[in-house]
């Protein structure tokens, strides 16, 4: 298991904390996903075969790209 955090400044309330907490949820390898609309930023939890690049892949998809 690897634990990442990402900077997605899109997070602005609990509606996007909700949307990327259930599309990263599907992604298969994906253990636990904690966003918060406060610090603006996703903590994932993850196995192969999600890698970062699949969940910033994912997050780019549905409209919460992520900002290096
Ligand atoms: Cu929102």
């Amino acid at each position: 298991m690897t634990t990442v955090t990402f900077n997605v400044p899109g997070i602005n309330c609990g509606h996007c904390v909700h949307t990327i907490q259930t599309e990263l949820s599907e992604l298969t390898g994906v253990e636990t996903v904690v966003a918060s609309s406060q610090t603006k930023q996703a903590t994932v939890t993850f196995e192969p075969p999600a890698s970062i690049e699949s969940i910033k892949m994912l997050l780019a998809e549905i409209n919460y790209p992520v900002a290096e």
